[in-house]
């Protein structure tokens, strides 16, 4: 022991001699060094200092990134994030505190997707939204919360809620309601209401089912749905989902006319004609080419635009009066139906509006979609907008069997138009259009400010003999209110595009809310109502459906921002059940 103690002592001795030997040599070949070598290896220890430095700094800085990463209000904007998808440490997020539920936007970044896949946010990334900025959109949001309560208190899972009887209804049996509120919550910043619907579509929604579904139904609302969500979010899964019912709906476009069939099953894809009439409604079928086209677009799977544009291209080349079309057409024959009616209400609606919204979503490039449309609002000019004597209000009537007999009829549909008239102006099309929107939007008005509780009835004739009578009445059968959004969907386009009017019109939407508020909202939700035209018998229908969480509420919230959208109308075209859907080619 001790003799190794004593070898140890000895060693370090050595060493520190040698220490000191190399020490001085080191002083000595420094001194025999000329100045301008010891200037230039100043110059090489200051540069390596510097880097050093340098270094230590970027370390330094990637260590507090994660610290504030864990410690931050990014900890609420990763909440915010779909679930698979996490935040790089170089993504830069604007937090507001001013606002009520904290505004957080991406300014730039790179979001990771699961795949590896970096996705670039100037194509593919999530958008986000700040949730309510005033206390009217507080309003709205409120009443999303409550619909929503009591969905998923008493018809979680199923189609629709039936308020009064605390039950639901099923249509397709696809849980619905969840489905086409999906981006309406994610637009709201509802973020709990948002992942347990997400969470419910991931885990319980199948396509595999025995049921008959309506393919313009199901495409609007349901592959609708799936489709704005997934890009909103760019969450892949909804884009599978959607993909799925998109593969399941196609037979029903088996037909030698291409004109596809109304109603499918989804497991056994027998596609048939609706059980009440031997033809197809003009409006449904083409009103699912904004949705088809998207999908073969977000899948690279061409088929679904290709059965889908073959409606648009037959219906094209078919004979039409003014521009105009019957309301229904046949499958196998691929005719429209002689006689039938012609109107811009019920049936013949939304033709008009993605004449307009496919040109859109094409780029400008198809122009017989353009021209189909400016020849069908030139039809309706001439044939079927007529004024009331009394106040001089504008509508839209119909035209009826072999002789085209006027009707002065309007359905609370029609009041679409007056968003999808200002929608083309905003691209365009005649300045005109935009004064016959505003005349539109006014008669609107008035099928709601003329009933006792202030909510439009579903239909309304205009009286066009007598200057002393009321502009309009509703027959009793036509005096229900299902809580449809056609009218503020106007508002909004209107408000958006017209900003020196955004204030009237906002006042108009929220008056149109308090009515809702007043007659239509129920313990469990909100109900559609047998009767606007008295405040003490209003029959509630108890049925809540699911456009009004889809659109009527998103619309209203939309409405009611005070400044710039978050959603701008020049990059996204609104399919027919208020989904967004990219413009991009
Ligand atoms: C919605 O399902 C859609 O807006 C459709 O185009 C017409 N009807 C309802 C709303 O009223």
């Amino acid at each position: 022991m001790f003799k190794n103690r004593e070898y140890v002592s000895l060693l370090v001795a050595d060493q520190d001699n040698n220490s000191i030997k190399s020490k001085r040599s080191i002083w000595r070949l420094w001194n025999q060094l000329s100045r301008l070598q010891r200037t230039l290896l100043y110059i090489i220890l200051i540069l390596g200092i510097i880097i050093s430095l340098y270094i230590l700094s970027n370390i330094f800085e990637t260590e507090n990134n994660k610290l504030i990463e864990k410690h931050s209000p990014i900890v609420e904007f990763n909440n915010v994030l779909p679930q698979s998808y996490s935040t790089k440490p170089n993504s830069k997020v604007d937090v507001d505190n001013n606002a009520r539920q904290g505004v957080v936007q991406v300014v730039q970044g790179v979001l990771e997707h699961p795949n590896n896949q970096n996705v670039n946010l100037k194509d593919d990334a999530p958008k986000y939204f700040t949730g309510p900025t005033n206390t009217r959109q507080i309003a709205v949001v409120n009443a999303f919360k409550h619909a929503w309560k009591g969905y998923k208190t008493f018809a979680w899972g199923h189609d629709h809620l039936k308020p009064i009887s605390a039950s639901y209804s099923n249509w397709f049996g696809v849980g619905l309601t969840i489905i086409d509120s999906l981006d309406t919550m994610y637009i709201m910043n509802l973020q709990e209401e948002y992942e347990e619907a997400r969470e419910w579509v991931e885990q319980k929604l199948t396509f595999d089912i025995p049921n008959d579904v309506n393919l313009f139904e199901i495409t609007i609302r349901v592959l609708g749905g799936l489709l704005s969500i997934y890009h909103l979010t760019s969450d892949k899964m909804y884009l599978d989902k959607a993909r799925d019912l998109g593969e399941r709906l196609l037979p029903c476009f088996n037909t030698d006319s291409g004109i596809p069939y109304s109603d499918i099953n989804l497991r056994t894809g027998l596609a048939h004609a609706p059980k009440w009439s031997p033809d197809s409604s003009t409006s449904e079928v083409t009103t699912i080419q904004l949705e088809f086209r998207d999908l073969s677009r977000s899948t690279g799977d061409s088929r679904f635009e290709e059965v889908a544009s073959k409606i648009s291209d037959h219906v094209h080349e078919l004979p039409k009066k003014h521009g105009l079309v019957p309301i229904f057409i046949n499958a196998l024959s691929g005719k429209f139906r002689q006689y039938s009616t012609i109107t811009m209400g019920a049936r013949g609606d939304s033709y008009y509006e993605y004449l307009l919204k496919q040109w859109l979503q094409t780029g400008k490039t198809i122009d017989y979609f353009r021209d189909d449309y400016l020849q069908a609002m030139k039809g309706a000019q001439e044939v079927l907008m007529k004024r009331t004597p009394a106040s001089n209000l504008l509508f839209i009537g119909e035209l009826l069997g072999s002789d085209d007999n006027f009707k002065p009829k309007m359905d609370h549909l029609t009041c679409y138009l007056s968003g999808t008239l200002a929608l083309g102006v905003h691209n365009g099309l005649p300045r005109h259009h935009l004064s016959i929107a505003e005349d539109l939007l006014t008669t609107c008005y008035q099928m709601y400010a003329r009933q006792p509780t202030f909510l439009a009835p579903e239909i309304a004739y205009f009286n066009l003999q007598d200057k002393t009578a009321a502009d309009l009445y509703v027959k009793s059968g036509d005096s229900h209110n299902l809580l449809r959004p056609e009218f503020i969907e106007s508002l909004w386009y209107m408000a958006e595009i017209v900003p020196e009017n955004r204030t009237r019109y906002q006042e108009w939407g929220w008056k149109i809310f308090q009515a809702f508020e007043n007659f239509t909202k129920v313990t469990n939700g909100y109900t559609s109502i047998a009767n606007v035209r008295n405040i003490k018998q209003t029959r509630p229908l108890d049925k809540m459906e699911s456009f009004f969480l889809a659109e009527t509420l998103k619309y209203l919230y939309l409405l009611f921002r005070d400044e710039n959208q978050e959603i701008s109308l020049d990059e996204y075209v609104v399919n027919s059940e208020a989904h967004f859907i990219p413009i991009k080619f």
